[in-house]
């Protein structure tokens, strides 16, 4: 068997990556580990970040990956440094790609992010910007009643829309054109972010532009996986087994599901 692609998250926010990598990229074979016993990790140290992010990685490489895709925003903010500087395969976070989908987008270069006080508080994303357009304007805004909504399965009902009203009300007084999910569990928030913002902001989720890069860096690295036979992804949790097989087969409706328990 060839290695696969690793993914790591937090929990089961970086589904919606491997969503995207099960419709682009259908014939790579995928393992996932998510840190559901210590998520969320946008609320806690950048020490203790880049610790949980490096022992994930770690895990992944022992079982052999031919590349690496950290789909925690919150992780990639404080150790996707760290991670390319100490592993041989090529890693690819979601902030890079998120920041180039925004300013490819924007004709103001005025920049909206909503993401976790991690997120935020790092700076990572006006970083990523400004190398790309250093005279962008970039409006931070850390949303941390954002993920305990998605959490308890609440994100459609009319209270997450009175959340995400009032915590988006800073940004009334700030010009922008443009405004980056920076958060995994966003998109799910998606219809009522568009809602409380003006009707011509374009709002720019990561998970695509993210698999962009990975079939980029595959093919610029030869390490495409070219037998067009499937392969199901493997799935680690280092939480509840069943609690996070219901959302994984939710959310990906794979019929052939194999889901693990890993210690970290
Ligand atoms: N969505 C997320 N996390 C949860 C959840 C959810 N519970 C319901 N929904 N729980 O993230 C996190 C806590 N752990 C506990 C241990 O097991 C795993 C989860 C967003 C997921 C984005 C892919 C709502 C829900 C769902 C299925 C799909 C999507 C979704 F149940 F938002
Ligand atoms: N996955 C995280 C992110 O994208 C959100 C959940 C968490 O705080 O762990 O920032």
């Amino acid at each position: 068997m060839e290695p696969p692609i690793g993914v790591i998250d937090s929990g089961v926010g970086g589904l919606t990556v491997v969503k995207e990598l099960l419709n682009r990229l259908p014939n790579e074979p995928i393992v996932y580990i998510g840190d559901d016993a210590r998520c969320p990790y946008g609320p806690r140290a950048v020490e203790e970040i880049k610790a949980f992010t490096m022992e994930m990685a770690s895990a992944l490489a022992e079982k052999g990956i031919k590349m690496l895709v950290i789909a925690c925003n919150t992780a990639t903010a404080a150790a996707l440094d760290d991670l390319r500087a100490f592993f041989p395969f090529p890693i690819v976070g979601v902030i890079e790609p998120g920041a180039r989908a925004a300013v490819n987008a924007s004709q103001t270069d005025e920049i909206a992010v909503l993401g976790t006080v991690g997120t935020v508080n790092s700076g990572a994303y006006e970083d990523a910007i400004h190398r790309l357009v250093p005279k962008a304007k970039v409006h931070s805004l850390a949303c941390p009643a954002f993920v305990p909504i998605v959490e308890s399965g609440q994100y459609k009902s009319e209270h997450a829309s009175t959340i995400v009203k009032q915590t988006l009300e800073p940004l009334q007084q700030v010009d922008f054109d443009t405004a980056i999910l920076g958060c995994t569990h966003y998109p799910l928030l998606q219809h009522h972010i568009q809602q409380h913002l003006p009707g011509t902001v374009r709002i720019i989720s990561s998970a695509i532009e993210t698999v962009h890069d990975v079939e980029r860096l595959l093919h610029l690295n030869s390490i495409e996986r070219l037998e067009t036979r499937k392969v199901s992804p493997v799935f680690y949790t280092t939480g509840e087994l069943d609690k996070f097989r219901s959302i994984v087969a939710d959310w990906l409706s794979i019929d052939k599901l194999d889901v693990r328990q890993i210690e970290l």
